[in-house]
């Protein structure tokens, strides 16, 4: 059985096989979930993360999960949001698309992602959470290797806009 959930908490503590980290291109670190997954994996996953010569935004890589409960982490920075017409739409539905292709190629079983760009990339919450949900389900009805996909929400604010856009998708 396939299934998507949408919880609130920290998406460094998530037993998972792979965490989705919104990185930027550098995938040298940053603020944010990029931060806190840095600091939980350890210092080794920035040593990994500089062999990969940064990624393109809506491209993604994949690293190993170090000290984190998750075994890998899949890199993607998100667009930043610059008015919606700098094809940031195209560019989130990338995002979500290519890590998902990651984690099959991985043979991963459990995903879990943070909102991607809605932080400091100040992507519009409910329009991310529409592309998100739908890419999602689209990909789970295809996946051979994903089963369980969940989206960490880190306040109330961004759960309650998942839990809508699930609800009208
Ligand atoms: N677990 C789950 N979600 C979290 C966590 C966490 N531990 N911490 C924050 N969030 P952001 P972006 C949420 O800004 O908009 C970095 O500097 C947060 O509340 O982390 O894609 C990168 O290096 C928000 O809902 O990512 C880039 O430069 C969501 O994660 C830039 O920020 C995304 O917010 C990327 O910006």
């Amino acid at each position: 059985m396939k299934s998507f959930k949408i919880i609130k908490g920290d998406i460094t503590t998530v037993k998972v096989d792979a965490i989705v980290n919104a990185a930027n291109t550098s995938l040298l670190g940053g603020g944010g979930v990029d931060g806190a997954i840095h600091r939980a994996a350890g210092p080794e996953l920035l040593d990994e993360c500089r062999t990969l010569n940064g990624c393109a935004t809506g491209e993604a890589k994949i690293t190993k999960g170090y000290k984190l409960p998750a075994k890998f982490v899949i890199h993607t920075p998100g667009p930043i949001w610059q008015g919606g017409h700098h094809h940031e739409t195209r560019l989130l539905r990338n995002c979500y698309e290519n890590c998902l292709e990651l984690a099959e190629e991985y043979k991963c079983q459990t995903v879990a992602f943070p909102s991607i760009s809605t932080g400091i990339y100040h992507f519009p919450l409910d329009q991310a959470a529409s592309i998100a949900v739908r890419c999602i389900h689209k990909f789970l009805s295809r996946s051979e290797q994903v089963k369980q996909i969940i989206m960490v929400c880190f306040d109330d604010r961004t759960k309650e806009a998942y839990e809508k856009a699930n609800a009208v998708r």
